[in-house]
């Protein structure tokens, strides 16, 4: 089932996010709808705030071109991270068709629970890199816009203060 995605500014994604504690069938449920959410977009990431559920819980895939290769992250915590950093023109589901460079390590390594309920760990390169690091923001109610400048920042809000507006008026 595809969710709707919460749009900024809205409380819950300012909200930090609660452990899993037990893999139930809502939780495999959510991260079926969500893979589903996210394809459908369509985007290479999406975390259970941006779909109103406040859990650890991050879907992503970052394969352009080839095989889908969809990932479920539970509890993901960031064990190292690179020293050198890349510049990547970010976008979000909840932020629709605002881009702005943000600045992040380069790799990063996270250990995470898979929906089998198994510790897996890997480090994340590339675009997996930045997308794992801007989903795991999406957990601590943190968004990519938070990196600008409060003039930068306050733009985009009341571009989609309008674009909020407009939608409810289309209802
Ligand atoms: O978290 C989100 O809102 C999803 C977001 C993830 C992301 C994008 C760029 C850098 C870091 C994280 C998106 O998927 S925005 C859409 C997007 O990037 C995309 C859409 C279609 C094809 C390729 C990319
Ligand atoms: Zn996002």
């Amino acid at each position: 089932m595809i969710r709707s995605i919460l749009i900024h500014p809205d409380p819950r994604l300012k909200k930090a996010c609660d452990a899993v504690t037990e893999l139930t069938e809502e939780v495999t449920r959510l991260a079926a709808d969500m893979l589903e959410t996210m394809y459908a977009a369509p985007g290479i990431g999406l975390a259970a705030p941006q779909v109103a559920v406040m859990k650890r819980l991050l879907v992503m895939d970052c394969i352009k071109d080839g095989p889908p290769e969809p990932m479920v992250l539970i509890n993901p915590q960031t064990v190292w991270a690179s020293e050198d950093v890349t510049t990547y023109e970010e976008g979000c589901l909840s932020i629709p068709d605002q881009y702005a460079e943000v600045k992040r390590p380069s790799a990063v390594t996270v250990r995470w629970t898979d929906l089998a309920g198994e510790s897996r760990e890997r480090t994340f390169e590339g675009l997996w890199a930045t997308c794992v690091q801007h989903e795991m923001d999406h957990l601590e109610g943190k968004l990519f816009i938070d990196y600008l400048g409060p003039l930068k920042r306050q733009m985009i809000t009341r571009k989609m203060e309008k674009l909020k507006r407009e939608r409810a008026r289309a209802l």
